[in-house]
């Protein structure tokens, strides 16, 4: 089935593509893995920056949707995407955790940027397509799609939180920002507190609104929709992988180097947003509280390189590597393997995997994050590898400031990351469940991510978009 004959319009930040030497393939990311099966279904079309890169095939093998690229220039790159979508929405979207920037010429390239992707999307010129927008990039684009098309069907996913009123109203641009979002048919976010926050904000900025449900109605006759729709991962991919010969390998190699010694693991971009900082002094306060664990136990943390332009994550990775060092020249004794392993990198899929499957605790501890899919692959790889030789179910330390946090409170073992000596406690509890706990709280998780999986969320947004329930079905 397939938004019966409409064609569907992706516009995000980046192209699903990416190119490697001269030949051009689908990038790795969870959108894209998520779309390819519906593009596939549908007349599909994505409206994404080119990265830099000229010539972008209209059809790459293995994603079946014509791109459409957009250029941008050095400068707008620095303005629309380093400055005003990482260093002024980014921070402000994520409790302030970084100051953000308010420059009036970055807000104004926002603006140009959002209008050349609006405009790029009215071109394609299709017959009733269905537009969906995605992320904080983009925000404003909805409404300037709206004036070139007053009947188009455009819907708008924001894959980070949604601020409260009280923090949106820093931001200088809060009025133009919000009537750009209600350009849109239907806004999805990942939870129903970021819902909430949206219609508060709404409430508070446009007194010519009512809100009935989940429904905003504008003076102009328009309603808009809001709903929560919380994304997910390709569970049988990661189903898939858990066994997959490669990762077998993997783990094997792993469980030399870590013989005897319980593993906590932690996987993310580097982001001040992951509260890496905070894992690691929880780590020294574990240390220093547990001597006898010295040498019983190791923390790895891949931290994947990202946005290294911007100042304060170079900052960051300064003192993430300081606190490494200092922790591991404090807690080794000679002929002692360090206790922390970091990895300043991102690993090909199956070395991820095994390593989910290696971790005794899985340490998702951001201090904000919208959702948090790490959480979601590794309660799916733990479960998937269940029945294997040797295979003994990990623990999911969970901060309570994620969007997983919601649909986990039961089984994950809960965290404040903020408070270093209850992390460090909890990280010491976890490392204690006995093996039947243990599982029945992965079995558990790993069921719920299956049942609402990410084809699901593709099918829940459009048919919310669309008005039409059975808008598309993902087999
Ligand atoms: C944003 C929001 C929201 C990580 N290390 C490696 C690797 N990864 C992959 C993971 C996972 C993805 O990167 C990270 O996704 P997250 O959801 O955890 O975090 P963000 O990048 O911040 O994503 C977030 C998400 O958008 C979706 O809406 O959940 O809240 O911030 O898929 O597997 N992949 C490989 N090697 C690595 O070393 N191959």
């Amino acid at each position: 089935m397939s938004l019966t004959g409409r064609p569907l319009v992706v516009v995000a930040n980046r192209l699903p593509v990416s190119r490697n030497g001269d030949a051009w393939r689908p990038s790795a990311g969870g959108l894209v893995t998520a779309l390819r099966p519906v593009v596939q279904q549908v007349d599909g079309h994505w409206v994404g920056w080119d990265g830099g890169l000229s010539e972008v095939p209209t059809r790459v093998e293995g994603f079946e949707a014509d791109m459409h690229p957009i250029a941008m220039t050095d400068a707008e790159v620095d303005d629309h995407y380093y400055g005003f979508s990482n260093r002024t929405l980014w921070p402000l979207f994520h409790d302030l955790l970084a100051e953000p920037v308010y420059d009036r010429q970055w807000w104004r390239t926002y603006e140009k940027i959002n209008l050349r992707f609006a405009d790029a999307a009215a071109d394609l010129d299709l017959d009733d397509p269905v537009f969906w927008l995605h992320d904080y990039h983009l925000l404003v684009a909805a409404a300037m799609l709206r004036d070139r098309l007053p009947d188009a069907t455009i819907g708008l996913f924001l894959h980070i939180p949604f601020p409260p009123p009280e923090l949106l109203s820093r931001l200088p641009w809060i009025d133009q920002l919000l009537d750009g979002m209600l350009g849109a048919d239907a806004i999805g976010f990942h939870t129903e507190w970021y819902r909430e926050n949206f219609v508060r904000s709404v409430q508070r900025t446009r007194r010519d609104v009512t809100v009935s449900g989940d429904l905003i109605h504008l003076p102009d006759g328009r309603s808009v929709h809001t709903a929560a729709h919380p994304i997910s991962i390709d569970v049988s991919e990661f189903s898939r992988l858990a066994t997959a010969d490669d990762t077998r390998r993997e783990l094997a190699e792993l469980r030399q180097q870590f013989d005897g010694r319980k593993v906590v693991l932690g996987v993310d971009r580097l982001d001040y947003t992951k509260g890496i900082r905070h894992r690691l002094q929880a780590i020294e306060q574990l240390l220093v509280d547990r001597p006898d664990l010295q040498d019983q136990f190791a923390f790895v943390q891949i931290a994947v390189p990202s946005r290294d332009d911007v100042q304060e994550y170079r900052d960051l990775r300064e003192q993430v590597e300081y606190m490494v060092g200092h922790i591991n020249g404090r807690f080794t004794d000679p002929g002692q393997d360090v206790p922390i392993h970091y990895l300043y990198r991102g690993v090909p899929k199956t070395r991820l995997a095994a390593y989910y499957r290696l971790a005794d605790v899985m340490a998702v501890t951001p201090l904000k994050d919208g959702m948090n899919l790490v959480a979601k692959e590794f309660v799916t790889v733990q479960h998937a590898a269940r029945d294997e030789e040797g295979q003994e179910a990990g623990v999911l330390l969970l901060s309570e400031f994620t969007g997983a946090a919601l649909e986990f409170v039961d089984d994950a073992i809960m965290c404040n990351p903020f408070d270093v000596q209850s992390l460090a406690a909890r990280m010491a509890q976890s490392l204690t469940f006995d093996a039947e706990d243990r599982r029945n709280r992965i079995t558990s998780m790993a069921e719920d991510v299956a049942d609402k999986d990410v084809f699901k969320w593709v099918e829940e947004e459009l048919a919310t978009i669309t008005s039409d329930p059975r808008a598309v079905r993902v087999s």
